[in-house]
């Protein structure tokens, strides 16, 4: 931690609607993966910092869960964690699928006007529509809110990133810096490796299944030789689902694994031996306590 009163330091919440793009956009920032995505909506279950550092700047993004009306405790706890992290950051980036009907951000706008935090406009996936289209839109959301400013960028193809960051870290408070030069985010390791391999069981699933999962990292072993062993267990809600995640023969869940290993030993730089097994948890999503044992729900929350 950087004790220099020269040093600057300020927490950016990236929040909107689920699938917008706000982990690809924190991992573009931060220049590292350290959030999951996927083509499918509600993917980030919790609240993950993304940590860049600019100059004399270090720059703290809240990856969040996407806005959305939940069911569930545990889509309660989701909607709960992006909302924290708008209370407790300096700056707001509100996400936006271009290809999106705006009137769908009326009720997250109305609720963040009570905020009195600025607010930035950040239009995403411009390499999806024309650019009459952008133009037209940002009228119409600047007609709406009073947004301190408007940025177009494809998060995925890395365009209008760096312009972001940079005119974001010139924006940071005086401050000491929060972490370490060197820490990119604040996920521990056991945690980031369940992610990913949550990552490849969405990849590979259809439907609702996805939802019904969680995977909980069981075990963590560091041989001598530098080689890591990691368990993990993958909870479902029914013994059907079980069925279908584990596959003929095992074959899904060992491609599962296979490709989840691959990415762990170039995450951790070393030798992965990863082991999965799938676990009957009925109703996990609804059991608060459980949530708080898979990290999801903020085990002071409870009481
Ligand atoms: N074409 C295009 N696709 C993008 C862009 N940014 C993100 N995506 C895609 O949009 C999908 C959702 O991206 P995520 O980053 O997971 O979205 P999110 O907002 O974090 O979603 P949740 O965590 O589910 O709320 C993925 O398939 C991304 O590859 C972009 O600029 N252009
Ligand atoms: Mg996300």
């Amino acid at each position: 931690m950087s004790e220099s009163p020269n040093t600057r330091c300020g927490f950016v919440a990236v929040v909107g609607a689920t699938n917008a793009g706000k982990s690809t956009l924190v991992n573009q920032l931060v220049g590292a993966k350290v959030t999951i995505t996927s083509r499918k909506v509600q993917t980030t279950r919790r609240r993950i910092l993304g940590i860049q550092v600019v100059d004399d700047a270090q720059v703290i993004f809240m990856d969040t869960p996407g806005l959305f009306t939940p069911k569930t405790a545990f889509e309660k706890t989701m909607v709960k964690a992006a909302w924290a992290a708008m209370y407790d950051t300096d700056i707001i980036l509100f996400l936006w699928d271009v290809r999106m009907d705006i009137t769908k951000a009326d009720k997250a706008l109305r609720r963040m006007e009570g905020l009195g935090k600025p607010v930035y406009l950040i239009l995403n996936k411009i390499d999806l529509v024309p650019r009459e289209t952008l133009l037209a839109l940002a009228a119409a959301f600047n007609a709406k809110f009073a947004f301190e400013k408007t940025y177009m960028i494809s998060a995925l193809f890395n365009q209008g990133v760096s312009d972001l960051l940079a005119d974001l870290a010139s924006l940071m408070p005086a401050s000491p810096w929060h972490f370490p030069e060197d820490q990119l985010s604040d996920l521990p390791q056991r945690l980031l490796a369940a992610e990913i391999t949550r990552e490849h069981l969405f990849d590979r699933l259809h439907q609702e299944l996805p939802y019904s999962l969680a995977v909980e990292t069981e075990s963590w072993e560091a041989f001598d030789n530098g080689d890591l062993r990691i368990a993990q267990v993958v909870h479902v809600e029914k013994q059907a689902q079980k069925i279908i995640v584990v596959g003929k023969s095992g074959a899904r869940l060992k491609a599962i694994g296979q490709q989840a290993r691959v990415e762990l030993s170039e995450l951790f730089g070393c030798k992965v031996h990863l082991f999965l097994h799938v676990r009957v948890t009925p109703r996990w999503r609804e059991d608060r306590t459980y949530l708080a044992d898979l990290c999801l729900e903020d085990p002071k929350d409870l009481k």
